[in-house]
């Protein structure tokens, strides 16, 4: 049974903010902020604030009126980086999110787990957690934005996906990289974020194998994105020029959702 979850953040008009919000807007922030889904995550990405009080909602408005036009250049641009924290802003115990509850996660077995890659790349095959594992391993901190209104800051270190899809001989001018879950979970990642520099095969959520809750073994984060393009338990990743939907974007929210 799908749990629908109230989007609403208690004490904020979501609605009302990202109104006000596109209001303050510089002219070409806000054509872009309009064409990328005027989502109340794209605004939270972009002012660091952590809408969940009406606190940060006034100072999410107080940042939006002090860009300028060197700002405007960054904003919203595919290629930006999302921000990054350090140790003493990693939020322990990191929520869990699924459309169903916690102990209803996959279990998987480390061992019988494989990963596919197909489609559009010279080397299909499938790989052992045992391999993923010698790849080069990079620690980014950065801050999840979920649709449902909660935003929090962790720490998930594995190797770029852009350097992963290099070794693997992806035809990297192929549309989407296509990710299919242990569950019915389905995400479809734009290729130009998937080779983005901070989007990543993760194996560890604060420096300790990724656990359950957060996707063992192994999840794909999209910094620039939001939640919902993260997708967690991945069994197969195919590249390809068709459009193969997923579980949140097939119930109408934005596929590109993010920067
Ligand atoms: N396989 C799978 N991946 C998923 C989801 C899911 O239900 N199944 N939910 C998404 C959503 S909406 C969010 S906010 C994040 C939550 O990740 P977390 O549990 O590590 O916080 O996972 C994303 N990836
Ligand atoms: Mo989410």
């Amino acid at each position: 049974m799908l749990r629908i979850k109230s989007l609403l953040i208690p004490g904020v008009d979501k609605k009302l903010l990202v109104k006000d919000a596109t209001k303050l807007m510089p002219e070409l922030s806000r054509r872009r902020f309009i064409a990328g889904g005027a989502s109340l995550g794209a605004l939270t990405l972009l002012t660091g604030c952590d809408v969940s009080d009406s606190f940060s909602a006034e100072s999410m408005l107080t940042r939006i009126s002090k860009f300028n036009d060197g700002v405007q250049a960054a904003i919203f641009n595919p290629n930006a980086m999302a921000p990054t924290f350090s140790e003493k802003d990693i939020r322990r115990p990191f929520p869990f999110n699924a459309y169903y509850t916690e102990d209803e996660a996959p279990n998987i077995e480390g061992k019988d787990w494989k990963l596919e890659v197909s489609g559009l790349v010279q080397n299909r095959k499938s790989w052992t957690l045992d391999e993923l594992y010698k790849l080069p391993e990079v620690k980014q901190i950065t801050r999840h934005i979920c649709v449902e209104g909660w935003s929090a800051i962790g720490s998930w270190s594995g190797t770029p996906l852009r350097d992963f899809l290099k070794l693997v001989g992806a035809d990297t001018s192929a549309k989407y990289v296509w990710f299919r879950c242990a569950e019915d979970y389905t995400s479809p990642l734009d290729m130009p974020t998937a080779l983005h520099p901070q989007t990543q095969m993760t194996f560890k959520f604060d420096d300790k194998i990724l656990p359950r809750a957060y996707g063992y073994p192994m999840k794909i984060r999209v910094p620039t994105k939001l939640g919902f393009k993260n997708p967690k338990y991945v069994v197969s990743m195919e590249v390809t020029n068709d459009y193969k939907g997923g579980y949140w974007e097939d119930q109408g929210y934005n596929s590109f959702s993010g920067s």
